[in-house]
């Protein structure tokens, strides 16, 4: 077999979608005019609202980040001693947990979706617990009603990051109704981003009133502050940079769908890859396209191909890979022990996030499939 032709560019796991610059400079020269470029100015305030409507999220607060974000939710919600997550995410997730002094205690993930299995939560509980910080992953959502009826049964709360689950709904409830916080991150390599950025969701207007304190330093008014705060405030650059992709984010999603179907089409009968499934009811976030190396015995292992895609200009990533439960930092932990992560030592060992945005023709996405299969030693489909 003859190999395909690298590309002549890199190629990389993502590409920021932006929006026209002239529709941006537009709303640059009202906060120029304004002379207002942060605390809650006119374009925050717009792309709250904004946001607010679209992720059918009334209760909407806006962030400098995701990790931020989080840090106040668990703040907010006064979290203490241990909080049960997973160990399949970015190192966002259990740090925030160590950013507020909480242990991150770490529970196996289900095999299908990838996300924390609810049911090796009730065994990791004990009388520290305070809550559970699930992550839906790739924008996958998790077994919500399970982690719901325990929360409710032991007194927890829950915490849900959907960094990757911006727009995702579950037989049309948007994923931000679930829990107590759902924190959406707006990171550039976002399908909706302020370069950097981030929400928090919540259901209780309490909740939402202490978050906005949390985020301002906890300032109440000019001559009090009610807590000890931090300063999580969006810029106006970067809410008008929200403002403008917002105009733009159909368009995206649906050229995301476009190259998400030619994969589809190349790779969902090939042997020894597998194709992350997305529940029929689940409004898709279409922030990755994952692949899964490993059963069925492929001629190459995902270390191999990730790397040897890299000669064909193709920059794949192992979303996630290592674990967080494998860092320094947390691998003493009792529960980050492999034995007790078999289902997350698996996936690990197999994802591949292929390049997916809405930039990509289908002709790069074809040969996205050429190197693939050409590296795994499989003739073209
Ligand atoms: N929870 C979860 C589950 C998360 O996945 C994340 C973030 C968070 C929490 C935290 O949210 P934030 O605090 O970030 O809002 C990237 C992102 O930086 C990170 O936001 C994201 N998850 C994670 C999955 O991906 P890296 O370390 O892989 O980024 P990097 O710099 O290697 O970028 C990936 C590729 O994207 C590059 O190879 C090229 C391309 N790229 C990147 C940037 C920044 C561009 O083309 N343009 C760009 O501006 O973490």
């Amino acid at each position: 077999m003859r190999p395909p032709p690298p590309f002549e560019q890199p190629i990389y796991v993502t590409k920021p979608f932006l929006p026209p610059l002239p529709e941006y400079m537009a709303r640059l020269e009202s906060v120029w005019a304004s002379g207002w470029l942060a605390n809650n100015g006119q374009q925050h305030q717009a792309l709250e609202r904004a946001l607010s409507a679209y992720l059918g999220a009334p209760l909407l607060s806006l962030f400098n980040n995701g990790t931020i974000a989080l840090i106040v939710a668990c703040q907010a919600l006064r979290l203490s001693g241990e909080v049960i997550t997973t160990p399949f995410t970015f190192p966002a997730t259990p740090h925030v947990l160590s950013w507020n002094n909480i242990a991150p205690v770490f529970a196996d993930i289900d095999p299908v979706t990838l996300n924390i299995d609810p049911s090796g939560i009730e065994a990791k509980i004990t009388a520290r617990t305070s809550a559970i910080l699930a992550v839906h992953v790739y924008g996958v959502p998790c077994d919500v009603e399970a982690i719901q009826d325990i929360a409710r049964f032991y007194g927890l709360k829950v915490i849900y990051d959907a960094a990757h689950a911006f727009g995702a709904a579950i037989d049309g409830q948007p994923i931000s109704t679930f829990g107590d916080a759902t924190m959406f991150s707006f990171h550039a390599t976002k399908l909706f981003h302020t370069a950097e950025g981030g929400a928090l969701a919540v259901g209780d207007p309490a909740l939402k009133h202490r978050i906005d304190l949390l985020k301002n330093f906890g300032i109440k008014n000019e001559s009090e502050v009610a807590m000890p705060g931090i300063n999580g405030k969006m810029s106006e650059l970067q809410a008008a940079l929200g403002l403008a992709m917002l105009d733009y984010l159909e368009e995206e999603l649906s050229a995301r769908r476009r190259v998400a179907a030619v994969y589809t089409a190349r790779l969902a009968d090939v042997p020894g890859l597998s194709l992350m499934a997305m529940p029929a009811a689940v409004k898709n976030s279409q922030q990755y396209f994952i692949v899964r190396i490993g059963a069925g015995g492929p001629a190459k292992n995902r270390d191999q191909v990730h790397a040897e895609l890299k000669d064909f200009n193709i920059f794949a990533r192992r979303y996630f890979y290592p674990l967080c439960s494998e860092y320094s930092c947390y691998r003493q932990l009792p529960s980050a022990s492999p034995v007790n992560l078999p289902t997350a030592h698996w996936a690990a060992a197999e994802v591949l996030a292929l390049p997916f945005y809405g930039a990509l023709s289908d002709d790069d996405a074809h040969r996205i499939c050429d190197a693939l299969l050409y590296v795994m030693e499989l003739s073209p489909s």
